[in-house]
């Protein structure tokens, strides 16, 4: 029997199409030694919810699913269709998975105990950030962050194994449905970056190790609400405009973060008046966000905080967030130090 050594293709006649966020997860599982398996298995069915959530916003105005659900959530927001629809999904991902044993999202008012004896992992996700702007066809989002358990398998969950510090996380991400739609997220081993193929029905490796560049030009703010800011970040916006910088705010974290995080920039969300501590939620928002941030080395804080070591004591607590590029942050943590107000009132 003749056999000859597998020789690839050299002539180009077809081009690669690149490697998929499935094989990339089966090639990075060796981060894990002690893994066996499950942390990927989550990865893939979280990208499986993505998938179908996706299909469902480019499609939102068409099938009688854009506007609002006629409900509001534990945060008293307006719930759009989609919000529900989102939702629905991932936790039906995440509970047909198997690897996960208890889930807080944004919809649900309480952890969802998935009473799975085998779940090793705690899930904190927002379904779908940004659903103000479905309507009008701006980008918007899904983040997510993965715990492992800290109490032992098959006992009953407790809230140590919710209340974890963004530092505990094992693995973090967030889905832009954009202009393309992409999955970026980290295992503490760098952030890298996938884009969807919908021809294909697959995530491929489009942004590998992204790095953020250390200072920018682009800061992302809600300048409206310039009446409630502490004197520090007023200074720190007036510095970003005497030297030009590019005002860019979209109305939609994941997309104003992807973008700083690729480009150079700092997005503030500051305590106001209607937010005394500040508005984005701490477990399924700027924990996720923190952790890719500090793992493609840019920075992430409260205004006194870093972040990740923020001990949460309720479960949809919010949190001031300057996070971006490392030199940014530090200035505009500077400006906040220097007029002596905490970004938290
Ligand atoms: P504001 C969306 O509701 C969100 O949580 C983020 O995606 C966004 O950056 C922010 O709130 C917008 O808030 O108060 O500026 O409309």
């Amino acid at each position: 029997m003749k056999i000859n050594p597998y020789q690839p293709d050299q002539s180009g006649v077809a081009y690669s199409v690149g490697t998929t966020l499935d094989r990339f997860i089966k090639f990075k599982q060796s981060d894990f030694p002690f893994a066996s398996g499950e942390l990927s298995q989550l990865l893939r069915d979280i990208a499986l919810a993505a998938k179908i959530v996706n299909r469902e916003t480019n499609r939102a105005g068409l099938a009688n699913i854009g506007g609002a659900f006629g409900q509001t959530n534990v945060q008293g927001e307006e719930q759009q269709k989609l919000d529900v629809i989102a939702n629905i999904r991932f936790m039906r991902a995440l509970s047909k998975g198997g690897e996960v044993c208890a889930i807080v999202s944004e919809e649900e008012d309480a952890v969802i105990d998935l009473k799975n004896k085998s779940g090793k992992y705690v899930v904190a996700i927002d379904p779908l950030d940004g659903s103000s702007n479905i309507d009008v066809n701006i980008s918007i989002g899904t983040i997510f962050s993965i715990y492992r358990r800290k109490t032992p398998l098959g006992s009953p969950i407790q809230m140590e194994d919710i209340m974890q510090p963004g530092s505990e996380q094992v693995a973090a991400g967030y889905v832009l449905y954009g202009s393309s739609t992409m999955l970026v997220y980290t295992t503490g081993f760098g952030v890298n970056g996938f884009t969807y193929e919908t021809s294909l029905g697959e995530f491929f490796l489009s942004h590998p190790q992204i790095k953020a560049p250390k200072s920018g030009k682009i800061y992302s703010i809600n300048e409206g609400l310039e009446m409630d800011w502490q004197e520090g970040i007023k200074n720190y916006i007036d510095e970003c405009k005497a030297k030009r910088y590019a005002a860019r705010y979209i109305g939609s974290l994941v997309a104003d973060f992807h973008r700083n995080l690729l480009k150079g920039g700092i997005y503030l969300y500051p305590a106001t008046k209607n937010n005394p501590n500040g508005k984005l939620r701490l477990l399924y928002e700027a924990n996720a966000l923190a952790f890719i941030a500090e793992q493609a080395g840019a920075k992430a804080t409260d205004g006194k905080s870093r972040i990740l070591d923020i001990v949460p004591d309720s479960l949809h607590q919010r949190t001031p967030l300057f996070i971006g590029s490392e030199e940014m942050v530090d200035q505009a943590i500077k400006h906040i130090e220097k007029s002596k107000i905490s970004a938290t009132v």
